[in-house]
């Protein structure tokens, strides 16, 4: 299985950068991941590459122009592969992990349109966009972050990218709750022991203790993923047993 991604950016070299590291660039050299990064400005016309412009109506900043996007576009659809065309913006709909899992099975390219200055031309939402998905509640300089973000939490969901010692099988957040506290040595830091149990070798116990813990911290810190999650019947018999002692 292999995914594919096209980004159009004024600022390749930040995609190129993040790529040829780790995990993603053995998903590149193993196949799993193609992405394919465009200069917008080699689909401008005038000889000042002009990718922006004043804003109609006045105000500060500028913004990001029609007509370059939609060459752009128009030109790297001529491979004829089906491509979902994404915008990233604050306005978006919000990503998460269960968006992450759909995407991480679609069948078409993923196009990413990242914009910088003030804004995009709304017409390019109108004429070219598919979906605008937003990474956060808050505001980025560019929509390269965002990107790669969403590259980067989809491919390490494909069969084969991650080693069997880096699996997403046993990640909490594969059911929607927090991760588990982690521990390596040394056995004692700052007069803090790591949990007997971890030590015991005993898997099953090891197993029921992460399991606890990782409910018991988002019921903690997140108690608004409780009710989205995916959790069994003893889960929810943990949870009646934390919420009776709070926390203990
Ligand atoms: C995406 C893009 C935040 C997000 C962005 C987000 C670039 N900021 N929360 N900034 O996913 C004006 C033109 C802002 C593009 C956009």
């Amino acid at each position: 299985m292999t995914i594919g991604f096209d980004v159009i950016t004024i600022f390749p070299e930040i995609f190129h950068a993040y790529l040829s590291e780790s995990i993603l660039k053995r998903a590149m050299q193993n196949e799993f991941l193609d992405v394919k990064v465009y200069n917008l400005r080699d689909f401008t016309t005038d000889r000042h590459k002009t990718v922006d412009d004043y804003p109609y109506g006045g105000g500060a900043g500028m913004v990001m122009k029609a007509e370059p996007i939609y060459n752009a576009v128009q030109a790297i659809k001529t491979d004829a592969l089906e491509r979902l065309i994404v915008m990233l913006s604050p306005q978006g709909k919000r990503y998460n992990q269960t968006m992450a899992e759909t995407m991480s099975q679609e069948k078409r390219r993923i196009l990413f349109i990242c914009g910088r200055y003030e804004g995009i031309d709304e017409r390019v939402r109108e004429c070219v966009v598919d979906e605008e998905i937003s990474v956060g509640d808050y505001v980025l300089t560019g929509g390269e972050l965002a990107a790669l973000v969403i590259i980067d939490s989809i491919t390490r969901l494909i069969p084969g990218v991650l080693g069997s010692k880096e699996s997403t099988k046993e990640e909490s957040f594969s059911w929607g709750i927090l991760d588990y506290p982690h521990y390596t040595r040394p056995p004692k830091f700052n007069e803090i022991k790591v949990p007997d149990v971890l030590l015991s070798g005993n898997h099953k116990e090891i197993s029921k203790w992460r399991r606890r813990e990782a409910i018991k911290r988002t019921l903690l810190k997140r108690p608004d993923l409780i009710e989205e999650s995916k959790l069994d019947r003893d889960d929810y018999d943990i949870l009646d047993e934390l919420r009776r002692c709070s926390l203990g």
